[in-house]
């Protein structure tokens, strides 16, 4: 059985949300996102900086939110969720499924940091308006790109897991601005998925 070491409102909702669109059956390791849980030893041993999510599978135990989408995938679902690598969408799910690692979540870890997770005289407000001007400028072509779409590659994909995730994020932190129309039709479009509604009640 697939066991996720998971807390609530971080990257781990992602797999959730994935098992839950595969109807994967899973176990779950629910911790507090806190250093109790999270830097403890038994979970630096799964995870040398006690982070999440980390997914245990038989002999295997990976981290790293976007390899473990990719695992379920291809070891659990004989690469559902994904075109074909000759499909001409392919190129553009690979593109979205990174982008969100690489371009939206640096700026929203910074933003969560001096917003939520610093005590209030420990934040910055300059490396916060940084942040925020970074991820709006990360999300604007991602606002262009769904024009027109009702997901990143026409059909819904694990690119949609990945990069549909941060944006629900950073529309829930407020960075989303109207003028995103595209993008929150997007969220809306997410959020009204039923695997969605069951992964996020743990998200
Ligand atoms: N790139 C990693 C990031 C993992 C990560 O930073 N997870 C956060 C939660 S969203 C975490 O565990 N934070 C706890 C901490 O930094 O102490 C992934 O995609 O899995």
């Amino acid at each position: 059985m697939l066991k996720l070491h998971f807390a609530p409102n971080s990257r781990a909702g992602r797999i959730v949300w994935l098992l839950e669109e595969l109807g994967l059956p899973y176990d779950i390791n629910k911790m507090s996102f806190h250093p109790k849980d999270l830097k403890s030893d038994e979970h630096r041993a799964r995870h040398p900086l006690g982070r999440i999510p980390v997914l245990d599978d038989g002999d295997v135990s990976i981290f790293e939110s976007g390899a473990i989408v990719e695992y379920i995938l291809e070891r659990h679902k004989n690469g559902g969720l994904k075109p074909a690598v000759d499909d001409a969408m392919w190129p553009y799910y690979q593109q979205w499924f990174h982008y969100c690692e690489g371009m939206i979540m640096p700026p929203m870890n910074t933003i969560v940091v001096h917003t939520l997770l610093l005590p209030p005289e420990r934040r910055d407000d300059v490396v916060l308006g940084q942040a925020q001007r970074l991820l709006g400028k990360a999300l604007t072509p991602v606002d262009g790109w769904m024009e027109g779409k009702d997901y990143l590659i026409g059909d819904f994909s694990a690119a949609d897991i990945m990069l549909g995730h941060s944006i629900f994020m950073s529309n829930r932190l407020g960075c989303v601005i109207d003028e995103m129309q595209n993008l929150k039709a997007y969220v809306q479009r997410i959020t009204e998925r039923p695997a969605f509604q069951t992964a996020i009640t743990m998200i």
